[in-house]
């Protein structure tokens, strides 16, 4: 029924390459109005978003996870670029929602409406490890079939490392927040530290979001926000969304959940030349990630 939305191309807006139905849409993402108390979570795609949104939606709603067990992740947090037939628009979607809104997005800095920055509101950027990242988008292409054909591993490695993805080059994108964080009220984490101290990368956010919670409630969040019980949780693990659009018989959404699986995949051949390019790539900038 929605096969005529499945592996078209990529479109480009403003040069990031885009699906066609967003780039359709965004006369939309850029007019939209952010209110002074949204909070913004931005990342490149398969960095951590669904699980930071979780932890910043537990806090909002002070620990209480049946309230956060109401409805989808991508409903208490919508998703401001999305356009998809069949779907409410990101935009028409925020609009329904009262301030305090959380705001999921994944675009680069010069995409972000200008309305955040002018309401000075609060942003999360997660970056991750790009191996890792090239290895979720790669499943996330197969199962997701709005994507266009991943091709083989090696071949979508080469378009990852060309930025020739949904959203552009990483590189570019998390050099581009890196810079903004410095003069915005940024909180900018690390997947990889959420993985090695998730209580210290929850009371940083505790903290930047300006919330009194007691440690019981801390534990409350941990322990929902694991990995396990995310992907149990079908508030969490996009098997809300319908068979169409996400096939998690292919790959689940949820899929590993750890850092360093690039190494299951990546050749030596493969690590060598990404090592090489990301060096070539991230010359120059002060941000540092494990790689
Ligand atoms: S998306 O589609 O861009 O919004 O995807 P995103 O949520 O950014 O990234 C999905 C990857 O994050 C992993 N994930 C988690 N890891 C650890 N703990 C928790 N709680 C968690 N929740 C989601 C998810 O498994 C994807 O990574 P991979 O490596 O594919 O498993």
């Amino acid at each position: 029924m929605m096969e005529h939305l499945y592996r078209q191309d990529l479109m480009h807006i403003h040069g990031i390459p885009l699906y066609w139905s967003f780039v359709d849409n965004w006369p939309q993402v850029e007019s939209f109005q952010a209110m002074p108390g949204d909070l913004l979570i931005t990342t490149y795609p398969k960095s951590g978003t669904t699980w930071i949104s979780e932890i910043v939606d537990m806090i909002y709603k002070d620990g209480d996870t049946e309230k956060c067990k109401q409805d989808a992740i991508f409903n208490r947090v919508p998703f401001l670029e999305m356009s998809c037939p069949g779907f409410p628009s990101g935009t028409d979607q925020l609009a329904a929602v009262p301030s305090p809104r959380i705001v999921k997005t994944h675009v680069p800095v010069q995409l972000l409406p200008a309305s955040f920055l002018d309401q000075d509101c609060k942003m999360i950027y997660v970056a991750r490890n790009p191996k890792d990242v090239a290895v979720s988008f790669y499943h996330f292409y197969l199962m997701a079939k709005m994507h266009p054909d991943p091709g083989t591993w090696d071949e979508f490695l080469q378009k990852f490392m060309a930025g020739n993805v949904a959203y552009g080059s990483w590189y570019d994108h998390v050099k581009g927040w890196w810079e903004k964080a410095k003069t915005h009220r940024i909180l900018f984490l690390f997947y990889e530290d959420m993985k090695e101290d998730p209580e210290r990368e929850i009371k940083k956010v505790i903290q930047f979001l300006e919330k009194d919670l007691k440690q019981e409630v801390v534990n409350n969040i941990l322990h929902h926000t694991s990995f396990q019980e995310m992907k149990k949780n079908p508030t969490t693990n996009y098997e809300m969304m319908p068979a169409w659009a996400m096939d998690h018989g292919v790959s689940p959404f949820m899929r590993k959940g750890m850092s360093g699986d690039w190494k299951n995949y990546f050749t030596v051949e493969q690590n060598k030349i990404f090592d090489a390019h990301y060096k070539e790539q991230m010359q120059g900038s002060t941000f540092r990630c494990l790689i």
